[in-house]
């Protein structure tokens, strides 16, 4: 059995993705990495190193000793964070990409996940069913350092041969861990604050439309493009990968067919800008026709599933 490492396990999808993995895998065959301290109680089922991906001598030994053949690597500051530590979002989304292309492109590691986003397109790229290959010109910094991390991967698949795949993430609603600084976050705050019966405040204009997605869907969609044969693996840039399309008002609305009561108002704030630049919806038909994506979840089973399982004392 491949011995499979997680990097940014403990976040809102590592901490999805490894429990899957596990499930699937066999608990001690699923490392759990990542920077923080301690291991949450919902992985202590398996294997956890603390490992800061920065750290590239102690990243090498660790892969190299335990005989890693497969790394998802999750640790990345999201869009929202970036912009106000540019410098720092460069760097830990760029190198420690570099650090896992070079373990597989020196053959210790044999497949690696490394996620993009919606954020690699830009304001001159078409709004509506943005295609796979379109204009990107992202203009924030996280946009830029997943639109370099694509380039990269594409170019170590072709020049080195590296097993590497990736999609290109929307924004993901989940109830089982927080997320962590992103523009997309509003879809999962409001179900804390609908479940608290509280009014809540969306930091985004209640038109913006975005693409959207719910965990369970995004994890079957990175276990599946990680077990399709290569051959089908046709674009080794990124997947377009599409859910769900919703505007706040919509979300909202779908919320109080459950909870009548529950008010929204819209105090937009810098992080309009970003959502403003991303596209409002997503052509996947790449991952359909190459590996069969197909999603399970729209956006009314998904808000039924949220207001059902949040637990607002995790807010605490
Ligand atoms: P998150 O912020 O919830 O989790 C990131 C994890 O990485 C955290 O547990 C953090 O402790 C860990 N980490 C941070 N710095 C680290 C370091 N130096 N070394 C090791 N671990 C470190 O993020 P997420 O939402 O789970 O996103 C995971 C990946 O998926 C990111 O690359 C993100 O860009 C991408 N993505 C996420 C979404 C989304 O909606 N969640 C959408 C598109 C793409
Ligand atoms: C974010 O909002 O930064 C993420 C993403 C879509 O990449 N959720």
């Amino acid at each position: 059995m491949s011995k499979i490492l997680i990097i940014g396990a403990c976040g809102q999808i590592g901490t999805e993705l490894v429990l899957e993995l596990r499930k699937l895998k066999g608990a001690e065959n699923v490392i759990a990495g990542d920077v923080r301290d301690e291991c949450p109680a919902i992985l202590a089922d398996g294997p956890y190193v603390k490992m800061d991906i920065l750290d590239r001598a102690f990243v090498r030994e660790y892969i190299i000793e335990n005989h890693v053949d497969e790394v998802y690597l999750l640790a990345a500051l999201l869009s929202a964070t970036a912009e106000k530590n540019p410098d720092f979002a460069w760097r830990l989304n760029m190198e420690g990409l570099f650090t896992i292309l070079d373990l597989a492109k020196e053959k210790y590691v044999k497949k690696i996940f490394w996620p993009s986003s919606i954020a690699v397109f830009g304001p001159t790229t078409p709004r509506y069913n943005t295609p796979q290959y379109t204009v990107m010109e992202p203009s924030t910094v996280y946009g830029i350092s997943k639109q370099a991390g694509e380039r990269w991967c594409e170019y170590y698949f072709n020049k080195f041969g590296v097993d590497v795949r990736s999609i290109r993430y929307p924004g993901l609603i989940s109830y089982t861990s927080l997320p962590g600084g992103g523009t997309t976050d509003y879809a999962v705050d409001i179900f804390y604050q609908a479940k608290l019966k509280k009014d809540y405040t969306c930091f985004l204009r209640d038109d913006s439309a975005l693409p959207m997605m719910y965990m369970a869907d995004a994890i079957r969609a990175t276990i599946e493009l990680m077990e399709a044969p290569a051959e089908k693996v046709r674009v080794r840039s990124s997947y377009n990968l599409s859910g769900c399309s919703f505007t706040p008002a919509q979300l909202t609305a779908a919320i109080r067919v459950h909870r009548p009561d529950f008010n929204v108002s819209y105090v937009p704030d810098f992080r309009q800008q970003i959502a403003d630049s991303w596209p409002a919806s997503i052509d996947d038909s790449s991952a359909r026709n190459d590996w069969g994506w197909k999603e399970h979840f729209g956006t009314a089973e998904m808000v039924e599933i949220m207001l059902e399982n949040v637990d607002p004392s995790k807010l605490n």
